[in-house]
């Protein structure tokens, strides 16, 4: 892989967009690579991933305006749909993501930030959708996501304008759930992450499926896709290790994902 890299350290993996000289901006190769390391993320070791961009200057500055230029209508709808389809991945991945954004997350980087459970930033971060400024609609979900996330009357002003937002905008808003200084970032993430690595993996991926499936679903479906996914928990190794132990007044075992 040129762009796209994967290190792992206890439970926590680490996704790295690696294309500095143009701010990490999204070409075709870098979303295909995308797409090939997210399918090789290993769920049994890998309990949380965090998704970052190399640099302190961007976390995505976006598509690649370059790239997408001299695009038809026909090969726009693709890239669309290569976009759309990875960062589908990435949102339904099993187990919780963290975005960890420094600097600019603009256009597809933002969007890339919200297919991920949370997002924590820099003091630095700026994020925005500045495509209807480049004569174009966001394309790999923004306005999908950033309704859903913070309401529609709020992102609609913020896709109607391209206006950007600075961290802590984006914190009051709700697009953001932490903000720290750039050198803190990371050890923050890492430790967010490591917490919820810390929990039942089987209990962890079934609340994310819950609230993800639960969301596209009216309230008497949604308890029903709870209800299932509860009863899913029981019978595993880790229900009866850490229910056993409050039982016995003991601590549980280190949870073992099965
Ligand atoms: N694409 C390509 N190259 C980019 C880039 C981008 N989005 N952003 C930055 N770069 C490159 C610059 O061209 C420059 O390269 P060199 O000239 O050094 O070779 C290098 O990164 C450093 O950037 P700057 O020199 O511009 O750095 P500054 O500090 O002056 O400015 C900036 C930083 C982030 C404010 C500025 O680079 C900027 O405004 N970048 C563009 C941000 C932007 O508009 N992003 C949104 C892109 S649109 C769709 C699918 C997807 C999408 C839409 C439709 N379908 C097909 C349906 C998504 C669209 C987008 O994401």
């Amino acid at each position: 892989m040129e762009y796209v890299k994967l290190s792992a350290e206890g439970g926590v993996g680490i996704l790295t967009i690696a294309r500095p000289a143009a701010l990490n901006a999204l070409n075709d190769q870098v979303i295909r690579e995308l797409d090939q390391v997210l399918d090789s993320v290993d769920l049994q070791q890998i309990r949380c991933l965090i998704v970052t961009g190399e640099g302190e200057k961007a976390f995505v500055a976006g598509a690649d305006i370059g790239q997408m230029r001299g695009l038809t209508k026909e090969q726009g709808e693709a890239f669309g749909k290569l976009g759309n389809d990875v960062f589908r991945k990435l949102e339904t991945l099993p187990i919780p993501t963290v975005a960890a954004v420094c600097g600019f997350a603009l256009g597809g980087g933002c969007e890339l930030a919200m297919s991920c459970d949370i997002r924590l930033c820099s003091e630095t971060a700026v994020f925005g959708q500045p495509e209807v400024g480049l004569g174009i609609t966001p394309g790999f979900g923004g306005t999908q996501r950033m309704a859903r996330l913070i309401g529609p009357g709020r992102a609609k002003e913020l896709l109607y304008t391209a206006r950007k937002v600075k961290a802590p905008e984006a914190l009051s808003i709700g697009l953001v759930q932490g903000v720290y200084p750039v050198e803190q970032l990371m050890e923050e993430a890492r430790k967010l992450a490591q917490r919820i690595a810390g929990n039942a993996p089987i209990a962890v991926r079934a609340v994310k499926k819950a609230v993800n499936d639960g969301l596209q679903a009216d309230m008497d479906q949604a308890i029903v896709i709870e209800e299932k996914l509860f009863g899913s928990c029981f019978e595993t190794q880790d229900q009866k290790n850490a229910m056993g132990a409050f039982v016995e007044k003991r601590k549980p075992e280190p949870f073992v994902n099965c």
